[in-house]
């Protein structure tokens, strides 16, 4: 009866909500435009060892070369063919990194781009990753193939042929997203060329999929494409698992799409995590974080067994799309990890750190008119080797979010509280907040403009734990700041509010 009962449980875990995660994670990290080789060395010494459950890769199918910009990182999102081969590398790297990848338990998650091929204006050529020829005039993909009857050229309504207003569900949908040429989904042979993509993909190993501009396609349409794709390959993942789907929606409010049409299929963005976790840490608007006491659900987001959350993703950083000028990036690195450590601490979702690479911003009247620029690169466009310095930061024009101590060991400590519930919560009515996972770990904020010292009831087993955003445990010491949970559970916090990190974090694996 218990194993029938374990067996049920198991089966309703495999579904495509289901992040696929090696037992014990509990994030994915996002490696923005990174080489596959690059990945794979990460997944070995860095990413397994710490315990990341995944990576978002950049699309791995061919893509056109835009020129004019200079390879923008945006040119990946204008496919040409579904051949693997791209300035991340060919096939045999990507095999390779998704063997040593899964060997170590860190899982692959595929950025697809199925919504739509190349800009509809740029012409004919074989300017590809690749060298497949296109001809955008005739609307031809002969390496796919696609042609003419594949696109939506007849069922959109706007005189452009381009989303024109965001309101009309049937032109985002049915017309070019910016000029991108848009594929005829429920046509049965672009089905057909989608899923023989992705099911390539599953049997090579790869672990799921995000889904680029979901918005822009009929929930049925993708409903319809992910049944059919494969269960994952059994060399890695159990008989029968269903590949994730995390789709991205990008709904604020105030549009003619929701993301409630898209919850039944998978799994999705939810792109009002990062824009008001924003606002709440820069305190704009009158947020404080002690409003974060009913945070999720509460915030009438979507439930959190469907929600895919980060504070900024590859778009918004650049201070447009979704979210605007709130979003926190790595540029504004103090309140960015107070608002990575709050997400990771939090229980509400499944979440994905981002990691980056830097370009000089240079605002003209409030846009960073260098938001185009593409992955650190040579003259002749091949993309920069992922330099590791001496104190495990990284090179090259590599930002390496994932590897700052703060968020390292916030993405250890989430995995340490998985499945525990958010417990003793307390707040001083301002921007000092606390609250535990369980009897397992503890974290305070304090984003007021005083300084906190404050006694407060942990949960914890009585002991010494170190800190694991000033320092961390290593070799039965701390490098950081210690905190004394005394008998009765409770521990005095002092955090100043010129502090370094503003933030202190203790769990059980960090105890002395
Ligand atoms: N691009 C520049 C120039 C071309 C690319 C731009 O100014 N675009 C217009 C505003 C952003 O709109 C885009 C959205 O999704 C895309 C876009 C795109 C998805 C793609 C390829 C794209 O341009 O070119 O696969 C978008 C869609 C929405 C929404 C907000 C943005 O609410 O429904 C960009 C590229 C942005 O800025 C981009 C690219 C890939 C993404 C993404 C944004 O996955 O989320
Ligand atoms: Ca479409």
């Amino acid at each position: 009866m218990t194993l029938l009962l374990l067996l049920l449980l198991l089966g309703i875990c495999t579904c495509q909500f289901n992040p696929n995660v090696a037992c014990g994670r509990t994030s994915i990290v996002h490696l923005f435009e990174w080489r596959w080789d690059d990945i794979a060395e990460e997944c070995e010494r860095y990413l397994g060892p710490n315990g990341f459950g995944g990576v978002q890769i950049s699309p791995p199918n061919e893509n056109l070369i835009v020129t004019n910009p200079s390879r923008p990182w945006w040119e990946r999102y204008q496919p040409i063919s579904y051949k693997i081969c791209t300035r991340s590398g060919d096939e045999e790297q990507f095999r390779d990194m998704v063997t040593r990848c899964n060997n170590v338990g860190v899982y692959i998650y595929v950025d697809a781009v199925i919504n739509h091929m190349c800009g509809a204006g740029v012409g004919k050529g074989n300017s590809s990753t690749c060298g497949s020829p296109y001809n955008a005039d005739e609307r031809s993909f002969p390496s796919v193939p696609y042609s003419l009857h594949d696109f939506n050229e007849k069922k959109c309504k706007t005189g452009s042929g381009n989303i024109e207003n965001y309101g009309d569900a049937d032109q985002v949908r049915d017309c070019r997203l910016v000029s991108l040429l848009d594929l005829a989904l429920e046509n049965e042979s672009v089905r057909a060329s989608i899923i023989d993509y992705l099911n390539m993909l599953i049997d090579i190993g790869v672990a799921g999929f995000r889904l680029d501009a979901a918005k822009h396609m009929w929930p049925g349409d993708i409903q319809a494409i992910i049944s059919r794709l494969n269960n994952l390959n059994t060399q890695w993942f159990p008989n029968g698992t269903r590949p994730f789907v995390f789709q991205e929606v990008i709904d604020l409010g105030g549009e003619g799409i929701s993301v409630k049409e898209y919850l039944s299929i998978g799994r999705v963005t939810e792109f009002k995590y990062g824009a008001k976790l924003g606002k709440v840490i820069r305190k704009w608007e009158g947020e404080k974080m002690a409003y974060l006491k009913n945070w999720g659900e509460g915030w009438s987001f979507i439930p959190t067994d469907r929600a895919v959350v980060f504070i900024d993703n590859h778009d918004n950083q650049r201070g447009h799309g979704a979210g605007g000028a709130s979003i926190l990036t790595f540029s504004d690195a103090r309140l960015y990890k107070m608002a990575v450590g709050f997400m990771l601490a939090h229980p509400y979702g499944f979440t994905r750190v981002m990691s980056s690479f830097s370009w000089p911003r240079n605002y003209v009247n409030g846009k960073d008119i260098n938001d185009w620029i593409g992955p650190p690169s040579y003259n002749n466009g091949s993309i920069k080797i992922v330099t590791i310095n001496e104190d495990t930061t990284c090179g090259n024009g590599w930002v390496c979010e994932h590897r700052w101590r703060q968020i390292k060991n916030m993405v250890i400590f989430r995995n340490v509280a998985n499945g525990q519930a958010l417990t003793n919560w307390w707040d001083n009515g301002e921007n000092q907040v606390a609250f535990g996972r369980g009897n397992i770990g503890f974290i305070v904020f304090n984003n007021d403009n005083w300084t906190m010292d404050v006694t407060l009831n942990t949960g914890l087993p009585a002991g010494t734990y170190c800190d694991v955003i000033s320092g961390e445990k290593k070799d039965a010491q701390c490098t950081g700041r210690q905190i004394t949970v005394s008998s009765n559970g409770k521990a005095n916090f002092k955090i100043s509010n010129s502090a370094e990190d503003p933030f202190v974090a203790i769990h059980i694996n960090a105890k002395l």
